[in-house]
């Protein structure tokens, strides 16, 4: 399989390098394994910073070679999203083109030299000094080529990299629906801004070229009070043998491998183990330094933790003990920024989702940047990590349709290949409220059927997440008015809530009654545990009122704490998340004023609504 992709990516390079086309090889999935890593073998050059920037919209920009030099182009930082940045660009999604000139360190010579970007929001086309290096389609998940037959060495590097964000329907997420759910400018399939850039880190990284560390999976476990870690390690080169090394608590444990056809095995036992949880956010250190028999020729060095996820019929057990889900829906998303990766407004997010108590978030509806994954390691947080499907539907073209489902599959391969050693991940999300036909968010009628293709298209998406991470929980979560057949496919039982919001608006009795008979009978119907995984209301903050009313604090404060308390009734309930952490920026539409979704507990500055304070004080309770 490997050498087939290899030949094919060869193939397609000495086309390109012919210059009789401009042919781009796909992104392999494999390449995005290990987060680039600066040690004494291998090399990192971050090449964020100020880019050059050109908006192409009659997309002539690869007929007329601006991969040869961007002419006429402004300056435009990444990360960051384009449509913040500048005065005329907040609703352009089409075509642009990012430009940047580099050097390589001279001491990188006779290694393997990689670009990796680490999100370009939707499909991206990457040159290096004019040669076409590679394509990649879907946002949010980072794409890596090697670059190494076109480096200039001595002299500066061009990276050109052109971008578009169409809406299609084809695509997921999905946009330019008709007679989608959503009537918003522009026209996304969800409610959030459909942001589009180079939204994360963009890299230059060395490999030495003899022998290197491809991927490293590693499954905890424990018996007792010994810890175990199966290490799997995927090697490329001539590294015949290597050593495991994993420290933590004081104590050091090492085991030899031997590698044979590229990959080897062990497990390390570790004696009074201390587990991960939220309380005791302990991270072991795990080495694998491969070589021959002479000489070490790579090194790579995670962190992760020892702990076990799982379920009963009530409830998640995280290290066999029950755990409760208190915490939010988030979005990355900040003035300015945009969806682009901020490292300040990371640090803020965490530091008040422990103010308020929470010890868990939904990476609401794509995948984070990877410094909010090692952050939830560290901090103890419980992750449910979503793929970008949101608004997925199973009625109309079935080309589309057929589309959309290789994109899911295509994310669910690249963020368990991303995230898969993270502690912090319990479960992998595989889509967000995915519509019947004639499903409104504001409460229509609604078609409730699970068509026989929808159910096996998730049947799909489920074996997959499940082949390829069988430690880990999977989930999908439904929509209000959505068949319960697709909800009960996952391992806990995740639903989306507004009534009070959506529906019964303003009632909040009425809502209650009915959100607690539902719960009920979800499970009497499936026996697994149900979380809440959506539940809010818009509050234009400073607005208030004596007796609780839509839009005020009081009115937020008094519908979060309604759905807490008939949650806390049930001792099947294993979570409640707020939607959501934040305000956020969405489309143009009469039900988001001003272009935002304000059911934010915080602002989007970061500033404490009144439900923030209520929340702290609940959830601070021992
Ligand atoms: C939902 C969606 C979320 C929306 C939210 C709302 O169910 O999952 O993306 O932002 O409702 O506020 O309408």
């Amino acid at each position: 399989m490997k050498s087939i992709y290899l030949v094919s990516l060869l193939l397609l390079l000495n086309l390109a390098h012919s210059g009789q086309t401009q042919t781009f090889a796909s992104a392999d999935p494999d390449r995005i394994a290990l987060y680039p890593l600066q040690n004494d073998y291998r090399n990192t050059l971050s090449l964020s910073g100020m880019w050059q920037f050109r908006k192409d919209s009659l997309e002539v920009g690869a007929k007329e070679g601006w991969q040869n030099g961007l002419k006429e182009s402004r300056s435009i930082a990444v990360p960051g999203s384009w449509n913040e940045q500048f005065t005329d660009m907040r609703d352009y999604l089409g075509m642009v083109w990012y430009e940047k000139q580099s050097y390589v360190p001279s001491s990188w010579k006779g290694q393997r030299i990689f670009i990796r970007i680490g999100s370009a929001n939707y499909a991206a086309k990457v040159w290096i000094n004019g040669q076409p290096v590679g394509m990649h389609e879907g946002g949010h998940l980072p794409f890596a080529f090697e670059v190494s037959p076109y480096i200039n060495w001595g002299a500066a590097n061009r990276i050109s990299i052109q971008i578009e964000n169409h809406l299609k329907p084809s695509r997921v997420p999905t946009g330019n629906v008709q007679g989608g759910p959503f009537s918003n400018f522009p026209k996304s399939n969800y409610d959030f801004f459909p942001y589009a850039g180079l939204h994360r880190d963009v890299w230059l990284y060395s490999l030495p070229a003899v022998a290197s560390i491809k991927d490293i999976t590693v499954k905890p476990g424990f018996t007792g009070t010994t810890g175990s870690l199966e290490v799997a390690v995927a090697t490329e080169g001539k590294a015949t043998r290597g050593t495991i090394t994993v420290t933590g608590n004081g104590k050091k444990y090492e085991a030899p491998i031997r590698i044979a056809g590229n990959a080897a095995t062990a497990t390390v036992s570790i004696p009074d183990v201390r587990l991960w949880s939220p309380e005791d956010p302990y991270l072991y250190q795990v080495e694998v330094t491969v070589g021959d028999n002479k000489t070490t020729l790579d090194r790579y060095t995670l962190e992760t933790g020892v702990r076990t996820i799982s379920t009963t019929s009530t409830q998640v057990l995280l290290n066999g003990k029950p755990v409760f889900l208190k915490g939010f829906g988030k979005h990355e998303d900040f003035p300015i920024f945009g969806r682009g990766a901020a490292n300040p407004v990371i640090v803020k997010d965490f530091s008040l989702m422990k103010w308020a108590g929470a010890n868990s978030f939904r990476t609401s509806h794509y995948p984070y940047d990877e410094e909010f994954m090692r952050m939830a390691d560290r901090e103890g947080f419980l992750v449910i990590d979503e793929i970008p499907a949101v608004g997925l539907y199973f009625h109309g073209d079935t080309t589309e349709l057929a589309q959309r489902q290789v994109m899911v599959k295509q994310y669910i391969n690249e963020l368990i290949k991303r995230d898969k050693n993270h502690p912090s991940v319990v479960m992998w999300c595989v889509a967000n409220e995915p519509f019947p036909r004639e499903v409104s968010v504001t409460g229509g009628p609604g078609g409730r059927e699970a068509t026989p293709k929808s159910i096996e298209l998730f049947q799909e998406m489920f074996s997959l997440v499940k082949q390829k991470d069988p430690t880990r929980l999977a989930v999908l979560v439904g929509v209000m008015g959505g068949p319960s057949e697709w909800v009960g496919m996952s391992d806990i039982i995740c639903i989306n809530r507004y009534y009070g919001w959506y529906t019964h608006a303003g009632d909040m009795n009425g809502a209650v009654k009915l959100l607690s008979m539902e719960m009920d009978g979800l499970h009497k119907k499936f026996n697994k545990p149900v979380m809440v995984s959506e539940f809010g209301a818009d509050t234009y903050p400073g607005m208030h009122s004596d007796e609780p009313e839509m839009f005020t604090e009081e009115f937020q404060t008094n519908f979060i704490k309604a759905y807490l308390d008939v949650a806390a009734t049930k001792d099947y309930v294993a979570g409640m998340h707020v939607w959501a952490f934040s305000d956020f920026k969405t489309g143009q539409g009469i039900i988001r004023f001003g272009g935002v979704n304000y059911k934010g507990v915080f602002t989007r500055d970061r500033k404490p609504k009144a439900a923030a304070f209520y929340l702290r004080s609940r959830w601070n309770k021992k």
